[in-house]
């Protein structure tokens, strides 16, 4: 599958107004959730664990009991592309679903 191209800043300013929560951060994508629980924040990790791995796009995270923090870059392109756009529209979804 062909990797999708590092996207302008412009492009970046224009895609983020449609991504609520996240901010750039560092050039990365950046965004901290607040769980009910480590149950609850690890369910959430899982469930995006499946999507990542079926994109072949796996965010840069961490997880402190209730909370976890996501970086979203695209490695090989140096920047950001249109997958991690689609990765952290993917966590909204499911960390809606979530509480
Ligand atoms: N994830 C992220 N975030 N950036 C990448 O450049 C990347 C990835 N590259 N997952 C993929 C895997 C690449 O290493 C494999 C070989 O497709």
């Amino acid at each position: 599958m062909p990797r999708p191209t590092k996207l302008a800043d412009a492009e970046i300013q224009e895609k983020l107004r449609s991504l609520p929560g996240w901010t750039l951060a560092d050039g990365r994508l950046r965004r901290e959730w607040r769980f009910g629980n480590f149950v609850e924040a690890f369910g959430f990790m899982s469930r995006l664990a499946l999507v990542a791995e079926k994109m072949d796009h796996h965010p840069d995270w961490s997880n402190v009991y209730d909370r976890v923090v996501i970086e979203l870059e695209t490695h090989d392109a140096g920047g950001l592309t249109q997958l991690d756009f689609d990765l952290a529209a993917a966590a909204n979804r499911l960390a809606e679903n979530e509480r």
